[in-house]
């Protein structure tokens, strides 16, 4: 690059900040503005977060990577509204499926944890008498129409791994987005 090339562009970087104070105007905002075309494809709005579900029926530690691949974990609910928001949006579509959530017992046998975040599961949405860790080997949570005679979906701790009767779909929380506005003044 020819000498004086390179000593303009420096003049223009080092003149840069003080040129933008003037002419633009930034702003930060949680969530998405509605009136803004994004595609957040695969993901799905629901409520105020964004949620994928994977249909593939796996173990929960294949559920968690694939949540991983889309820069997402496994679903938490933080709290009760969150889960009757998604619970709503399967009944409305009739979907009776089981799916994994991120919540187990995995570290310690007896408290349920959101694996994502590391909070305990607060939300009363428990199906009758669960969780029971049946023979002992149950240490992860999914949530779904759990008994024969349920009619809401509510949650229960299943075998993460090793199990025929455990292989789930799963629904994935994609990050809360922000939405970053530059204004130009001409
Ligand atoms: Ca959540
Ligand atoms: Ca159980």
């Amino acid at each position: 690059m020819p000498k004086t090339l390179v000593q303009l562009l420096l003049i223009v970087a080092g003149f840069a900040p003080g040129f933008a104070y003037d002419k633009y105007s930034t702003h930060i905002q949680n969530g998405i503005p509605n009136n803004l075309t994004v595609n957040t494809s695969p993901f799905i709005k629901i409520k105020e977060s964004y949620y994928l579900f994977g249909q593939e029926k796996v173990n929960w530690y294949v559920a968690y990577e694939s949540c991983r691949r889309y820069g997402s974990e496994l679903v938490t609910f933080e709290t009760p509204e969150e889960f009757d928001a998604i619970a709503a949006f399967l009944k409305a579509r009739g979907d009776r499926s089981e799916h994994w959530t991120s919540g187990n017992d995995l570290g310690q046998t007896g408290t349920h944890n959101w694996f994502s975040n590391a909070q305990l599961v607060t939300i009363k949405r428990w199906a009758p008498n669960q969780p029971d860790n049946s023979g002992g080997k149950e240490h992860c949570i999914h949530l779904g129409y759990i008994y024969g005679h349920s009619t809401e979906i509510q949650l229960n701790d299943r075998p993460c791994n090793n199990h025929p009767n455990s292989l789930f779909k799963y629904i994935c929380e994609a990050p809360k987005p922000e939405t970053v506005s530059i204004v130009v003044w001409k």
